[in-house]
């Protein structure tokens, strides 16, 4: 019997205290304390330059391309602008494969870049693409793909090279998520064309809002540049568009600060995972997705499958019962990008041929880690959901 939830009518659903007063999200949220804060925005305010290339941009840039090992870092507003910007850099026209396991912003980037996506599986072991998932996906007008890194782990991103690069394929990585990841002696970074990383408040390394791309293509540094900046900068170079992508100072200040925290964020991050693996491990129905294909990971998401069977319920009506305790759990991605407008009606082709795809979208969900997250609280966490198991014949019929 568990002590948390001697029986079903204690929890919150039911009409129970909730387990947790203070709502737990699943986002990073690492910041820095108000005084560090207070000091870089006081050192802003008194040189008086607040964005367009400033300072602590060329040093964020500086200390980004050494850090990834890439010729050539340009810091973003954030991610999908970064995509946005990558894509249309290169050149990309027509069509271009991608998951539609991913965050809606790699297609909604492509989209406004002009260009039509054609969705591929994943592996629903790693959650990953795979050459073989690309491949199935291939259709005469393809011109490129965009992979994606999720999880914080890969998509062993030196093989998918290798096969892009037999077939004549650009290749451009979101690893919005990948932040300090290494695969294959790498770090993430300086795979494909081009990769772009997200400094979302809820990712590893942050700036509130904010990305980067990294490239060592110097040609296409060097336009992306005249891109990102309305009215251009450095030698006249021809782009096809120019846009606002500038990332300000004050968001590369926060970048900073999180990149001396880093180390520190992914080993707290790496035993929250421990305990959720111990906790987790004797709950039959549940399965911890592991970050593949890398040495490190960042750690930066606990994803977890609910086999329903086994379980005893399904994911939604076990996030129904968390959310009433305070464990705000999350089902990404929901319902899939193909099945997302406008890409369900655009490309109504893509929608039901996605077996492994939509198998996910019905059995994972994120749960809390990051800074607002305790030791403690992950027990509970675990606790509570083996409890959630053991009341589930009751729990999973009381909807
Ligand atoms: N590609 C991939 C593969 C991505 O995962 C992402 C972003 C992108 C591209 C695009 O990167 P950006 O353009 O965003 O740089 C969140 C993030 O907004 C998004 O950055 C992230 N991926 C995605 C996976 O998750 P939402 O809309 O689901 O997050 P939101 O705001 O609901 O927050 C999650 C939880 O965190 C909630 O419980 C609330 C809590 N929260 C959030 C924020 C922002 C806080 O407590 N405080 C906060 O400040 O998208």
């Amino acid at each position: 019997m568990s002590a948390l939830k001697p029986s079903a009518a204690d929890f919150a659903v039911a009409g129970g205290t909730p387990l947790f007063d203070r709502p737990l999200p699943v986002g990073q949220l690492n910041f820095p304390s108000a005084e560090r804060y207070e000091d870089a925005m006081r050192r802003i305010m008194k040189r008086r330059y607040f964005t367009n290339h400033g300072p602590l941009v060329v040093e964020l840039e500086a200390r980004l391309e050494e850090y990834l090992g890439v010729r050539n870092v340009l810091t973003v507003t954030n991610a999908t602008i970064g995509l946005y910007l990558a894509a249309l850099g290169l050149g990309l026209t027509g069509k271009v494969v991608m998951p539609a396991f991913t965050f809606v912003a790699t297609a909604q980037a492509m989209a406004w870049a002009g260009l039509e996506p054609v969705f591929c599986e994943v592996d629903p072991d790693t959650h990953q693409i795979s050459p073989a998932t690309v491949e199935a996906a291939i259709e005469p007008e393809v011109s490129a793909v965009v992979a994606v890194n999720l999880w914080g782990g890969s998509c062993d991103p030196g093989r998918l090279e290798a096969w892009a690069s037999d077939q004549g394929l650009p290749l451009l990585f979101d690893s919005a998520q990948g932040f300090g990841v290494s695969t294959g002696g790498r770090r993430l970074g300086g795979f494909g064309a081009a990769e772009v990383f997200s400094f979302h408040a809820t990712k590893v390394v942050s700036s509130g809002e904010g990305g980067c791309i990294a490239t060592n293509d110097d040609e296409l540094a060097e336009r992306i540049r005249n891109m990102r900046s309305n009215y251009g900068i450095r030698r006249p170079i021809e782009v096809p568009l120019t846009v606002n992508g500038r990332m300000s100072e004050g968001q590369a200040a926060l970048a900073l600060m999180s990149l001396d925290d880093f180390e520190y964020n992914r080993e707290r991050n790496a035993s929250l995972r421990n305990i959720y693996r111990s906790g987790l491990a004797a709950v039959d129905g549940s399965r911890i997705v592991e970050p593949t294909h890398v040495e490190a990971s960042n750690h930066y998401s606990l994803v977890c499958e609910v086999d329903a069977g086994e379980f005893g319920m399904t994911r939604d009506r076990l996030m129904e019962i968390l959310h009433a305790e305070g464990v705000l759990a999350r089902r990404y991605f929901f319902p899939g990008v193909h099945r997302t407008t406008p890409f369900d009606s655009d490309f109504p082709r893509n929608v039901d041929v996605l077996p492994a795809t939509d198998h996910l979208c019905s059995r994972v969900m994120q749960l809390p880690v990051g800074a607002l997250v305790g030791h403690d609280d992950v027990e509970r966490i675990c606790d509570l959901i083996g409890a959630v198991k053991q009341f589930a014949p009751v729990l999973a019929v009381n909807r």
